[in-house]
């Protein structure tokens, strides 16, 4: 097949490549109707008794996923990783980490997931590395030797020392050894020994992907030491993998301090978006954008069905550095403007998928800070971009300070966000639906109620995430209802953003106290915690002590016994996902919201060709009245499902009841 012709053929409709009448809309794809189940390597089952999951693990439990019904795994990353951000800063793109196993198990999980047709989606964490990763390595000895030799030089009004230093340390940087050795002085001696040690350490460990040493020295030798034109030509594009500056300007970080960190021996700062050790990749750089596709293109022949691009809104950036105006928010993201959603971060991206699209593989991209209509720029199917992204407003509606914000839940602000996500992507774009996922906190005890309504609201936000247009995704243990965690001490705490929090937060005043109620509120580890597979010793998620803490509701709260129980959130998961298989109206239906002011309930309907599907959730632990009198609900004649059984109540929903109505048609 061509290339434009297979092209075209994954770019075609479904209804065109699957028969005519095959696709309820023009724009389905077979994806859309696939569920993804995310899992967190570190906390999913353990092998080797370490206290830290592992890939051996995770196969070992891919007939348990199966069993659930779900189409593809997703993995927070497994490579090679100092683990600072738990895997989200790599040191190594194409090596497992230790802590995980090898690549051979890797291949065995793909093969053991692709033995029952499931899918392998990868997390591509691309914006930035880790601060050990050997490109940061490479730049950083470039940078050094650079601010050496520059502080070498002699001053340019001597004259002709300076060019015939110039000239003896630039012919030295481009291999040669100068023809007459005029400067046999102390200062040539002493470039000739940091040429000679760069060149040592380098040549042990030249990253893949980086610049070879001799361009690496060319261009630096005329960057310093070249005619004007030779200078003109080094400084005209922009070789550096990473983002340096001789000052740093105010942008903070999305984890809190400055955005910018100063090297010492290199004179300049770097940037960082998220932890110090977690420098951003220069994408400005072409040499930067082929190394990822040569990445991408080992992973896409390793045979991955696709790829989970982390914060991928984030890798353009304001290369004119202007300092943020307005007010500094007290935590973190000030500037974020000039370097989040940029218009080259979709030249970028259609760049970064062109092979991943050609071979038909998925993208999801991870997009904060975009708003719904934004969505559509990255998944509009005829921009080539992503097959769908993931947002952040429903899961900011409890805290629109910033993340550290303890704010009460107000479900009408939740249904404005649900309902704008909704309105923007249909028939034009397409999201992946989560309530939860490693960043975030338990759904139950954030939207639901933990403590009297644990097993009800669960379900009721199963049904929540199962019935909105996009791919729903379920992040291990909601299916069976995990709930968060409780911080008692700051040495509980595990997740670098917390611990920075935390350490801030008290050293400027705040209460230990509150800082630790604000992390049990907040803190991504809440959904860190090991998964809960049964009530022996450490949840049988390890035989060792966790890396953090097991939530102390194992005994009662575990896959054993959820699965055993049939009235248990897991059954209703399992439900769910044939539902929507099953109903094309849940994949593709047209969305609109009842009753909007409705403080308890939210309720809405799909619509698709003559079918509608009534969708009425009881976010409360008291029973509600339906709205009497009120049309919205006419033509409702069967109900398709109920978190309480089938036998529903016409008049009233009970404590956090979930019910899916539909008409005939
Ligand atoms: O977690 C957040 C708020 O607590 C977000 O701001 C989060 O940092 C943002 O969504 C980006 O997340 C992704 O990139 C981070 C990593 O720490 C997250 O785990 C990852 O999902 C940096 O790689």
């Amino acid at each position: 097949m061509s290339h434009t012709h297979l092209l075209a053929s994954l770019l075609l409709p479904l209804s065109l490549t699957a028969g005519a009448g095959a696709s309820p809309v023009p724009y389905a794809r077979p994806w859309h109707k696939q569920v993804v189940y995310q899992i967190y390597p570190r906390s999913f089952a353990d092998t080797d008794g370490d206290g830290v999951g592992d890939l051996r693990g995770i196969t070992s439990k891919i007939d348990y996923l199966q069993r659930l019904g779900v189409d593809a795994v997703w993995l927070s990353p497994v490579y090679r990783s100092p683990n600072y951000d738990n895997g989200y800063d790599i040191s190594d793109y194409l090596d497992i980490d230790p802590s995980f196993g090898t690549l051979a198990d890797w291949e065995a999980l793909r093969d053991t997931l692709h033995a029952r047709g499931m899918k392998l989606i990868m997390d591509l964490v691309v914006n930035h590395t880790s601060d050990s990763h050997p490109w940061f390595l490479q730049e950083q000895r470039l940078k050094t030797l650079e601010r050496q030799l520059g502080i070498l030089a002699p001053p340019a009004s001597d004259a002709g020392r300076a060019v015939a230093f110039g000239t003896a340390v630039g012919t030295l940087l481009h291999g040669g050894a100068p023809a007459v050795d005029t400067m046999v002085d102390a200062p040539y001696e002493a470039a000739r020994k940091l040429v000679a040690s760069f060149r040592a350490e380098s040549a042990r460990a030249l990253p893949a992907g980086y610049p070879s040493l001799e361009a690496q020295l060319g261009r630096l030798g005329d960057k310093l030491f070249g005619n004007a034109s030779q200078r003109r030509a080094a400084l005209a594009e922009n070789h550096d993998f990473y983002i340096w500056r001789e000052h740093a300007n105010n942008w903070t970080s999305l984890f809190g301090g400055p955005a910018w960190h100063a090297v010492e021996p290199t004179g300049l700062y770097y940037m960082a978006e998220f932890s110090v050790h977690q420098p951003d990749l220069n994408w400005a750089n072409p040499a930067v954008r082929k190394a990822i596709s040569t990445m991408v293109h080992t992973w896409i022949e390793r045979g991955v069905d696709g790829f989970r691009m982390d914060v991928i809104d984030f890798i353009a950036k304001d290369h004119s550095f202007p300092d943020a105006q307005g007010p500094k928010p007290p935590k973190g993201g000030f500037g974020m403007e000039h370097f989040v959603n940029r218009a080259e971060a979709h030249a970028y991206v259609r760049e970064l998928v062109r092979e991943i699209r050609q071979r038909g593989l998925q993208t999801v991209g991870e997009v904060p800070g975009v708003s719904p209509a934004q969505a559509v720029d990255y998944t509009a199917p005829e921009r080539a971009e992503l097959g769908e992204v993931f947002l952040f407003g429903h899961v900011s509606v409890d805290r629109p300070a910033d993340r550290w914000d303890t704010s009460p839940f107000v479900l009408t602000a939740l249904k404005t966000e649900i309902a704008a996500q909704q309105r923007a992507i249909h028939g034009r774009g397409w999201i992946a639906n989560y309530l939860e996922n490693h960043d975030q906190v338990r759904v139950v005890s954030r939207f639901g109620d933990p403590v009297r309504f644990r097993v009800e609201s669960s379900k009721m936000l199963a049904t929540l995430l199962f019935t909105l247009e996009g791919r729903p995704y379920i992040y291990q243990g909601q299916e069976i209802g995990m709930t968060d965690t409780i911080f008692r001490e700051a040495s509980d705490i595990r997740d670098v953003e917390a611990r920075n929090f935390y350490v801030e937060a008290t050293a400027t005043g705040m209460d230990p106290n509150a800082a630790l109620r604000v992390v049990t509120a907040r803190s991504r580890d809440n959904t860190r915690t090991p998964m809960q597979w049964n009530a022996s010793a450490n949840a049988g998620f390890s035989s060792h002590t966790p890396w953090l803490a097991v939530n102390t509701n194992y005994p009662s709260v575990n896959v054993d016994q959820a699965v055993a129980d049939a009235a248990s959130p897991w059954h209703v998961y399992e439900k769910l996902i044939h539902l929507r298989r099953d109903n094309d109206v849940l994949v593709y239906g047209a969305f609109d919201l009842l009753w909007p002011e409705h403080e308890r309930v939210m309720a809405y309907t799909r619509k698709l060709g003559k079918r509608t599907a009534w969708v009425l959730l009881n976010f409360s632990g008291e029973a509600q009245p339906l709205p009497s009198g009120d049309r919205a609900l006419d033509g409702a004649k069967r109900v398709l499902f109920d978190t309480y059984g089938p036998a529903a109540p016409t008049d009233a929903l009970r404590p956090f009841e979930a019910r899916i109505l539909v008409n005939e048609g």
